[in-house]
């Protein structure tokens, strides 16, 4: 679909082109369309733009990933279909691995991934198929499934678009979490160690800047990060927003 360009959701309608595109090509699974949708919910209650907290939560996420012994990004359809041109560049300037980990998982969409993959540059990708050798305590398998270099032996774990149930199970397994996630409200960002709320499309190129930032020593080397304190204060943009719009809608 042509989008004209001063539309002014032509970003927003760009990335709906781009999902409808991944799910016709087998990337995105088709529950993957509903957790979009339910995204930019949220996005649009954000303002659609990285707010002073995201940002900080993205220096502090750089800083663990770059301290982090074995950091992973975990790669689900959505952001495989979303950002892979910059999973890739993540997975270079850190180094970090890249580890595919689906939701609802078959063979057939780990392989899809991992040829999008690598069509922008990855070489290594873990996860798939046999890889996946491992499991996380207290899933059930084909959910639970990780790989033994990868996630499993982890100590960070970065999980855009995480379900509850697993970033729970890798919390109890020890690991750090950094999960970008646009609710607030959800399990995953509610366990996680830093949850970045914000549009993954925005975050990524951010959080690479940052983490080269930190590799050229220009940015602090620790900053005092609550995730409590950091999910409150989204949750308050968010009511604030809301709050102002209201009014807008009293005023007319
Ligand atoms: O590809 P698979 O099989 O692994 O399936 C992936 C999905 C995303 C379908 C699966 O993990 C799932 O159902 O996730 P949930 O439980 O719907 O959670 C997705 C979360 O991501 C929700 O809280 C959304 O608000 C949030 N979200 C959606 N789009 C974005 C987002 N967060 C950041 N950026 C987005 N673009």
């Amino acid at each position: 679909m042509d989008i004209p360009k001063n539309h002014p959701k032509y970003e927003s309608l760009l990335l709906r082109e781009r999902i409808k595109e991944c799910l016709n090509e087998g990337i995105l699974s088709e529950v993957g369309m509903t957790a979009h949708g339910r995204g930019e919910t949220f996005d649009y209650f954000l303002g659609e733009k990285t707010t002073k907290v995201a940002d900080r939560a993205i220096k502090a996420a750089a800083i663990m990933i770059c301290r982090a012994k074995n950091p992973v990004i975990s790669v689900n359809g959505n952001i495989a279909c979303l950002v892979p041109k910059e999973i890739v560049e993540l997975s270079i300037i850190v180094p970090l691995k890249i580890e595919v980990n689906l939701f609802y998982r078959t063979l057939e969409r780990e392989i899809k991934i991992k040829k999008r993959l690598e069509k922008y540059g990855a070489t290594t990708i873990l996860g798939v198929g046999e890889n996946a050798n491992e499991s996380i305590p207290g899933l059930d398998s084909l959910r639970g499934k990780v790989s033994k270099e990868g996630i499993f032996n982890s100590d960070v774990v970065v999980v855009p678009l995480e379900d509850g149930d697993r970033a729970l199970a890798l919390k109890e397994m020890g690991k750090n979490i950094i999960a970008i996630d646009l609710n607030p409200l959800s399990r995953t960002s509610l366990c996680s160690d830093i949850t970045i709320v914000d549009n993954v499309v925005r975050v990524m190129p951010q959080l690479i800047k940052e983490i080269k930032k930190f590799k050229d020593k220009r940015i602090e080397e620790d900053i005092e990060f609550d995730n409590n304190e950091n999910i409150r204060k989204s949750i308050e943009i968010m009511k604030n927003n809301l709050i102002h719009w209201e009014e807008k809608v009293n005023e007319r």
